[in-house]
């Protein structure tokens, strides 16, 4: 048989300490096969084409939806199981009250009992990994081992996998092991959970999104924060986008909201009609690392190279880009069918379903035809409005971070945090209504701090320290917002348009942060008056205007109140300054 000539190193000896992992983790599950992703477009081509040979995938409408597939999960396996995931520190006051905590130990034991032999009869697959620019400084590494194909093709979307990965583990020679196998889809053999201190995740029984795709919350969220930690820079669950005015002036905001409170969106908006001259490039939309540059600034890089984005919602109308970009090379999970085999979910606008999302004739009696939580994966690249820089090594400079939540009441549409501190205390008092990214309950307001609930991988009332020893280290720290595009009138209605015409609450920000735009001083911060918003163009009603930007004191004595409440049981680790900044907004409240 004829042979290629090997001129290049065959992938599982380029590094010693990866090899020797995935031959124990071989040892303990003991697939059929092994299988090194090199990552080349051949090969995912040849995965892809067996999924759809197997019948995993079905290819969709090829006129309409070029290289576009879809993927069905298991009906109990559709979104993040919170209830499910572990940080296992050795001491529990590390994990802290924000975390279910699990000893070390008696992790290991549970997650070997799991992992044994589970991948019989199975292909154990191989993905090196690198979150961020392969030139980035601040780039990093990880081997997921999985025996779900789907999860090999959806992480080559959302990092860069292959050989130059590995390559780079063994050059830096340190990567986090993420060990990962769909078991049964048991959701009572369920659990995902993380060793900080060993830089190691383990996933077992399912197969969806943050579960599964370990370089995501896994490793960039709950395993990088904690690393951050210690190094001195920031893992945020934040979308980074650049906003260039009229003037031609570019200007990058990150901003973290809790799961499917409008990340995406807000990284790929449009600008409305009415304000000609803006323009918006996405540099991420859902994870920032955040480090300090040599200029006193913030600099933030995205660590993915892709979307795994909430369908339902997209239209031309609320989001053109996220709309044409879904149109070709996309990897659709959990969306309905039409007659003719395209995709379709609930506020598309057009079309009509057949087939739902368990592939079902679809009866709107048995609920909506796609899942709530369908999502695409995307190359980040498809993006109309993909920016340049995120290629960029050192990252993005940051002119303003914003925190938001979901929120029928109480959040005004914005307001400026006083300074850095007062803004960690922003940023820690987040709450927001819950959604069906995570299994549970939807539509409940939580607690969640920085948008960091579910993914913050160590103790809040130390991360909360941190980000207030980062501010005292920046010579420049950028400006702290609240926003929420989610107040609702009697009816049910949205107050703000949101979508593009969320601009508007930028650009003022912006001019904030120049120095130029006013505001009045509130007991909760700094809020635009009407006639600070450039609302040219807007259609909404002077009351629904004045609501928004109004406080209303007797619901922020509540929620003060409630915050006060909650901060308490993270009891001595809390940092002092937090507690002062509270009673600060108390006592302006109260006067
Ligand atoms: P994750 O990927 O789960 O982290 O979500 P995300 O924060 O990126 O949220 P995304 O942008 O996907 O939006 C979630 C849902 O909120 C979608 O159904 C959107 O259509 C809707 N949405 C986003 N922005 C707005 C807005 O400004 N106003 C309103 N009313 N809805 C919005
Ligand atoms: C989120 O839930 O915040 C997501 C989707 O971005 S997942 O990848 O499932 O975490
Ligand atoms: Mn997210």
């Amino acid at each position: 048989m004829a042979t290629a000539p090997q001129a290049i190193v065959a992938l599982p000896d380029i590094s010693r300490a990866v090899f020797e992992w995935v031959e124990s983790v071989r040892k303990l599950t003991q697939p059929s096969s092994v299988y090194w992703c090199e990552g080349s477009a051949s090969e995912i081509r040849e995965l892809t084409a067996q999924l759809v040979r197997s019948g995993e995938l079905t290819a969709l409408n090829a006129q309409q939806f070029p290289g576009c597939l879809l993927a069905r999960s298991s009906p109990s396996d559709v979104a993040r199981v919170e209830h499910l995931t572990f940080v296992c520190t050795r001491s529990k006051d590390d994990a802290g009250p924000n975390n279910n905590w699990m000893a070390p130990d008696e992790a290991h034991a549970k997650m070997r009992a799991l992992f044994s032999g589970c991948m019989r009869g199975r292909t154990l697959y191989v993905v090196p990994y690198c979150m961020g620019p392969l030139d980035s400084p601040y780039a990093r590494c990880g081997v997921e081992i999985t025996d779900s194909l789907y999860v090999v093709l959806n992480m080559n979307i959302m990092t860069r996998i292959g050989r130059p990965a590995l390559e780079l583990i063994a050059h830096t020679e340190s990567f986090v092991k993420g060990l990962h196998s769909i078991g049964e889809l048991d959701p009572a053999r369920r659990f995902i959970v993380h060793f900080p201190e060993e830089l190691s995740i383990e996933s077992f029984g399912s197969g969806y999104g943050g579960n599964a795709l370990l370089g995501k919350k896994c490793h960039a969220l709950r395993i990088a924060s904690y690393q951050a930690r210690t190094e001195g820079w920031l893992a945020e669950h934040m979308l980074i986008v650049g906003l260039e005015n009229p003037r031609g002036e570019t200007h990058y905001v990150a901003a973290a909201f809790p799961s499917a409170c409008g990340k995406t969106n807000l990284a790929m908006l449009i600008p409305p009609a009415s304000m000609p001259g803006w323009k918006v490039y996405t540099v991420g939309d859902d994870i920032a690392w955040l480090h300090p540059g040599s200029d006193g600034r913030l600099w933030a890089i995205n660590p993915e190279a892709g979307y795994f984005g909430v369908v339902p919602g997209t239209n031309p109308e609320t989001n053109r880009n996220a709309y044409e970009m879904i149109r070709r090379d996309t990897l659709f999970t959990n969306v309905a069918l039409t007659a003719d085999k395209q995709p379709w979910w609930e506020g598309l606008k057009s079309g009509t379903p057949v087939i739902d999302w368990q592939g079902r004739p679809y009866d709107p009696s048995r609920g909506p035809a796609a899942h709530p939580n369908a999502r695409f994966t995307v190359t980040a690249k498809r993006n109309p409005g993909y920016s340049a820089h995120t290629e960029d090594p050192m990252g993005v400079p940051i002119s303003a971070l914003v925190f938001g939540g979901r929120r029928r009441e109480v959040a005004p549409l914005v307001y400026q945090a006083r300074d850095w501190t007062h803004g960690v205390l922003v940023g820690a008092s987040v709450a927001s209504e819950t959604t069906a990214a995570a299994v549970g309950q939807v539509g409940v307001v939580r607690r969640d701090p920085m948008a960091m609930q579910p993914f913050c991988g160590y103790n809040f009332a130390d991360y909360w320290r941190h980000w207030l020893e980062m501010g005292a280290k920046l010579r420049k720290p950028p400006p702290i917002f609240h926003v929420n595009w989610f107040r609702r009138d009697a009816a049910g209605r949205f107050l703000w348009p949101g979508f593009g015409d969320n601009l508007r609450v930028l650009a003022w920000m912006l001019d904030r942060a120049a120095g130029k735009a006013a505001a009045t001083d509130s007991p909760i911060g700094f809020l635009p008056r009407a006639e600070d918003l450039n609302v040219s163009g807007l259609s909404i009603n002077s009351e629904a205007l004045h609501e928004l930007l109004t406080v209303d004191r007797t619901l922020w004595r509540k929620e003060t109140a409630d915050m006060r409440q909650y901060l308490k049981q993270y009891g001595e680790r809390l940092p002092a300054a937090l507690l002062d900044q509270l009673a600060g907004v108390e006592s302006r409240l109260n006067a």
